[in-house]
């Protein structure tokens, strides 16, 4: 029985490299070749540590790439353009107003990138040179994403979160105007056909009308969304904690980074929680509101709650469900609104077993795709996935 097991974690491992291989696109990796034609931030800090179960040196290239993205603030940006595939993807450069890069950046995964990579055996002085980007990277959450100086972030855009249509993002999305100048052209919708995967016409909208309103903006921040996100908040905070290990690993000073990391856990853990959920808040209406989202339950990954039975609403035979099972919201196919996703199974295996073995029923069942239905495990979205079988390899590759 045992062995069944092995050997198909065998040939899937077999089959996550081949996919980071097929989805390397020279020096950055994309996270679909089908969906998703450019460099996105969190995907290739993830496909990096994929990268490092197959070759470190890969894997060094992809992160340094990604930092060498950084713009002059810090901002590490969420879409660096590849100039070969404009047409393939919408919003492209001429929708941002940049030709390089998105103007929002994402979820800040890259020091626990690094730390894995330095793990995994990188080159120790080629990880000293990463850190100063990484900790700028850092400080522009703090100094570009606190307008109330919470020790908190903010998203200005749904896609800032990676979490693009979660129901987090309903209630200040609902104050945010469809009127755009842009021609509303998408491809993603030719390219997933079910509509019922991807966010609808008019969250599109609001996605280009918030990008348009940062166009002629310095400061790229939109009059007209900005919020608290809890897993935003969460993952800084991890990451600077991966900071300050790598630091003193190299023995370099983390007094610093660990203040950082101890401020932004001790403003979220302070936070009031409703029903177990962490607070959104919507730094325009000064309004706080909970939703049962599972990046609201990130902040329990900080505190290293074990098993936190909050948790129970959200578990599935394929991981953790990204909204909860039983609330009117719950969306089996619609993309963050309850389908798993391998990353988030991952983060939230520090503190939940249930999730790896989710992770594997889910791949064994339907390959690497991007999301998984939770009560059938159909593969949603695109295959061949890079993160999905990046954090395969982290999780089973040992
Ligand atoms: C917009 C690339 C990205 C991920 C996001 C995911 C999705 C883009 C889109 O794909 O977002 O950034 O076009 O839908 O939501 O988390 O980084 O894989």
């Amino acid at each position: 029985m045992e062995l069944t097991r092995e050997k198909k974690i065998g040939d899937l491992l077999k089959s996550a490299k081949d996919i980071l291989i097929r989805n390397d696109a020279g020096k950055y990796t994309v996270p679909s070749g089908h969906l998703y034609p450019h460099m996105w931030a969190w995907d290739s800090a993830f496909a990096a540590m994929g990268w490092a179960h197959i070759d470190i040196s890969r894997a060094q290239e992809e992160l340094s790439l990604l930092l060498q993205n950084s713009w002059q603030n810090g901002m590490i940006p969420h879409i660096t353009f590849d100039h070969r595939y404009i047409k393939e993807y919408f919003p492209g450069p001429a929708v941002w107003g940049r030709a390089k890069s998105s103007t929002i950046s994402q979820p800040p995964v890259w020091a626990i990138a690094l730390e894995y990579l330095l793990l995994k055996g990188a080159d120790t002085e080629w990880v000293k040179s990463m850190v100063p980007s990484i900790e700028k990277s850092h400080l522009f959450y703090s100094k570009y994403r606190d307008p109330e100086n919470l020790n908190l972030v903010t998203v200005v855009h749904p896609w800032e979160s990676g979490m693009d249509n979660c129901v987090g993002w309903d209630n200040p999305m609902s104050n945010v105007s469809t009127m755009i100048q842009s021609k509303l052209n998408r491809i993603d919708n030719k390219k997933i056909t079910d509509s019922s995967q991807r966010p609808s016409d008019t969250e599109y909208m609001r996605y280009i009308r918030i990008v348009e309103e940062t166009r002629d903006r310095d400061d790229c921040i939109p009059e007209s969304f900005q919020t608290y996100d809890p897993m935003m908040s969460s993952i800084l905070c991890m990451a600077e904690h991966a900071l300050a290990r790598i630091k003193r690993t190299l023995n370099l000073d983390d007094k610093e980074t660990l203040l950082r990391a101890k401020r932004i856990k001790k403003a979220i853990l302070s936070l009031e929680t409703k029903d177990g959920y962490f607070p959104y808040v919507d730094v325009l209406k000064n309004e706080k509101y909970y939703v049962k989202s599972l990046g609201a339950l990130f902040p329990y990954i900080i505190a290293e709650t074990e098993e936190p039975s909050i948790l129970s609403n959200h578990i599935c035979k394929y991981g953790l469900t990204t909204h909860s099972i039983d609330d009117s919201s719950f969306d089996p196919k619609c993309y963050w609104r309850g389908p798993c996703w391998i990353n988030t199974n991952w983060f939230f295996s520090k503190i939940q077993k249930h999730s790896v073995d989710g992770t594997l029923s889910a791949i064994e069942k339907s390959g690497f795709h991007e999301y998984f239905h939770p009560e059938t495990g159909e593969g949603l979205g695109s295959d061949n996935f890079s993160w999905s079988a990046a954090l395969f390899l982290v999780t089973f590759d040992n």
